[in-house]
Formats: C-alpha cells, structure tokens, sequence
C-alpha cells in the first residue's frame, strides 16, 4: 500500500516539479509536440491499466491461495486458449496503436505531409559537424536560392547568406521548417521541449518541421554519440515573435558585415 501511495503522489507532483517531460509543466512547445505527448499518455494509461490489472488478479490469487490450506495446488502445462487470448489481445492493442499514431508519424516525417507553408520558405540550413551546429539563414527579405530545387534537396550556399554556429533562431507560432545535414558523422537534432528528434545523416538533407508555440530559449543537443567532443554539441534555439526573429537576422547579418576594426569607419553593405 505504501509504494502505492507513493507512486501516485508522484505521478501528481511531477509535472509541476519539473520531473516529468521537459518544459514548462511538462508541456511541449511546439504543436507536434504536443499531441506527440497525447500519444504517450494514451500508451501510459494502455500500460497502467493493465499493470494495475494483473497486479490486482495475481494479489487476488495469492490472497485465495492463502486461505486455502487443505486443498492441494492444481498443476498444468498451460493453457491453449488463454495462449491465443494473451496473444491476439496484444497484438491487437499494438495494431490498434500502429494505425492511430500514423497520422502523428506522417505529418512528423513525411515531407508531402508537411504543411505547405513551412516547406514553401525554408528558414534556415543546419549542418552538424564535430563538434558544432552551423545554421545558416537566407538574407534578410531574401529566400532560399534554389527554391525550385529544393525537392531535389539541392541548395546552393549563396553570398549574402548569415552564418552562425549553436544559435537557432525561429518565429513563434509560425510552422518553420530547416534542412538537416551531416559535415561529417551521424548525428542527431534534438530539442527535447519542443519534442523534435531527427537524425543529421551523412549524404542526406532532411527537412524538419516544427511549430513553436511559445517564446523562449529552447535546448538544442546532440543525441547521438558522435566522437570525444560530443557533450559539446549543446546549443539553443531561441523561439521569437516574427517582429523580434527579423531584427534578429538584421543584427546577425551587421554583426556578420563588421569587421571588429574601427567602429567610426563606413560600412558596406556586402
Ligand atoms: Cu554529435
């Protein structure tokens, strides 16, 4: 009873504790994220009822059991039929999941199921190499050259463009949407608040998606042991209004232009 009573005062107190997913609450920051999170608790409470359930049935056994002292115990090999209950039960619940996240699984991963603003104007290009992110943003009030290329996964690095290592920068409540490649190893993108994993493949390009709802600072990891300088590989993402998100690359892109030299001498443009 005690371990009971233990487990669920912490089921309860977690969230707000902040031992329960990352972010504020234990919620996901980003859209996805958050019915992602929806198909984890429905996994949860398929799980919880049926420990709960034949943890019920065995203490109810043993307690039957204990009563019990004059007749002797029923030996048997197994059960055919309760054989087949316990396996095409199973089998079912996991069918049943498999179908019901294939939406979630598609919007996630499928680029046909991205939504069409996101994949239209990509905002940034992130390269994972040893032992670093390097972002890369079109210009200011610039796109992406190769737009139309872009289902042939080829972009072409353009002068012009801002460049900044361990620093993405996003709108908020926008759906935005990066290419991910590899300078060298596997790795892998993951910011665990806004619930967004994706693997950086050598000799691929992959788009990701995600929508942040909320401002803040999000973090950005390397979740594959790539090499000695992997605990390293930490970054952030900062999720901004759009007004803020400009400014951002206006500032990125003078800080970019100036060459730290004299402060009172004319700067150029490019
Ligand atoms: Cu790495």
């Amino acid at each position: 009873m005690f371990w009971a009573v233990v487990a669920v005062v912490l089921c309860l107190v977690a969230p707000s504790m902040n031992w329960w997913f990352p972010g504020n609450n234990a919620e996901a920051a980003s859209t996805l994220g958050t019915r992602i999170d929806d198909l984890f608790y429905l996994i949860l409470v398929i799980v919880t009822v049926t420990f709960v359930g034949t943890q019920i049935a065995l203490g109810y056994v043993l307690w039957k059991g204990a009563d019990n002292r004059d007749e002797k115990a029923h030996f048997t090999h197994g059960s055919h039929s309760l054989e087949v209950i316990w396996t095409i039960v199973p089998s079912g619940i996991l069918l049943f999941i498999a179908l019901y996240q294939m939406d979630v699984w598609a919007e996630y991963r499928v680029i046909s199921k991205f939504p069409a603003d996101a994949v239209a104007q990509p905002v940034a290009d992130v390269t994972a190499r040893q032992f670093e992110w390097r972002i890369r943003y079109p210009a200011p009030g610039r796109k992406f050259k190769s737009q139309a290329d872009i289902r042939k996964w080829l972009r072409v690095p353009e002068a012009g463009d801002l460049h900044y290592p361990n620093e993405l920068c996003v709108p908020t409540t926008r759906n935005v949407l990066f290419y991910l490649r590899s300078g060298d190893v596997q790795h892998a993108f993951f910011s665990p608040e806004l619930r967004v994993k994706q693997d950086a493949v050598p000799g691929k390009v992959i788009p990701v998606w995600f929508n942040a709802t909320k401002r803040g600072e999000y973090t950005l990891l390397c979740a594959e042991l790539c090499g000695w300088g992997h605990y390293k590989m930490k970054a952030r993402i900062l999720a901004v209004p759009e007004n803020e998100y400009r400014q951002y690359l206006l500032n990125l892109q003078k800080e970019l232009a100036d060459d730290g030299f004299d402060e009172d001498a004319p700067e150029s443009d490019e």
